[in-house]
């Protein structure tokens, strides 16, 4: 079995470096940079899967895109009852819930406030819905966090992972300032050693010149 990661610069597939590192399995990681003009991912990451987008996993003759998919295919198959809860296991609903919800809500209007001044702000209406939709997302996420360590039961899984990438944009993107549990949860995640391990291996996850997080 070979683990083939794609990864491009300033982006999600931190998340799965973080993952396997954490998991201590053999892998090898391709780097993908950014066009330095557009920020956008290039040719050489659209020639491994048509939507050009990382992370990308390429497990021997199976290709796989989608974080959240990426995450949960290498716990259920490499996790040895880590990382997640499994199913019929105590947990496994909200588990599905957060590493559902931060891709699928969370992270469009999270991303584009933070990329707002790359494109000289949206619209005043547009603002607005940003505005509300990262308030009550991150408000939500954030008194979920209040007094727990881990998104989900007493242990770290791939939701941590997920979450972690969100909070840290919006960190980034200055979102951060009234949601006290998610400021000290993305603090902690920052501390663990595969987090480090990762940022050194695959770069920090957003870019301060080019807003790059996307
Ligand atoms: N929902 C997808 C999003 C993938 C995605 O948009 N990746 C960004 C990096 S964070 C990307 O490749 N952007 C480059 C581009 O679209 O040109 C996931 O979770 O994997």
């Amino acid at each position: 079995m070979t683990i083939t990661l794609h990864h491009l610069r300033y982006s999600r597939s931190t998340r799965i470096i973080w993952l396997l590192e954490e998991m201590g399995v053999d892998y090898e990681l391709v780097q993908h940079d950014r066009n330095p003009e557009t920020h956008r991912a290039q040719d050489d990451l659209a020639a491994i899967h048509p939507l050009g987008k990382a992370p990308v996993l390429v497990v021997d003759d199976k290709t796989i895109v989608e974080s959240g998919a990426i995450i949960e295919y290498l716990v259920e198959t490499y996790g040895e009852g880590r990382f997640g809860p499994a199913p019929g296991e105590e947990g496994r609903g909200a588990y599905l819930q957060w590493m559902h919800m931060v891709e699928g809500s969370m992270a469009m209007p999270v991303i584009l406030t933070l990329l707002s001044p790359r494109f000289g702000g949206f619209s005043d209406p547009m603002e607005a819905f940003l505005g509300g939709e990262v308030a009550k997302l991150l408000g939500y996420a954030n008194d979920h966090m209040q007094g727990r360590d881990f998104v989900v039961g007493d242990s770290f899984t791939g939701a941590d992972i997920n979450l972690t990438y969100v909070v840290e944009i919006a960190n980034a993107g200055s979102m951060l300032g009234r949601y006290s549990a998610l400021s000290e949860y993305l603090k902690r995640m920052m501390e663990r050693p595969h987090y480090k391990n990762a940022i050194e291996i695959g770069g920090p996850v957003v870019s301060g010149a080019a807003r790059g997080g996307d």
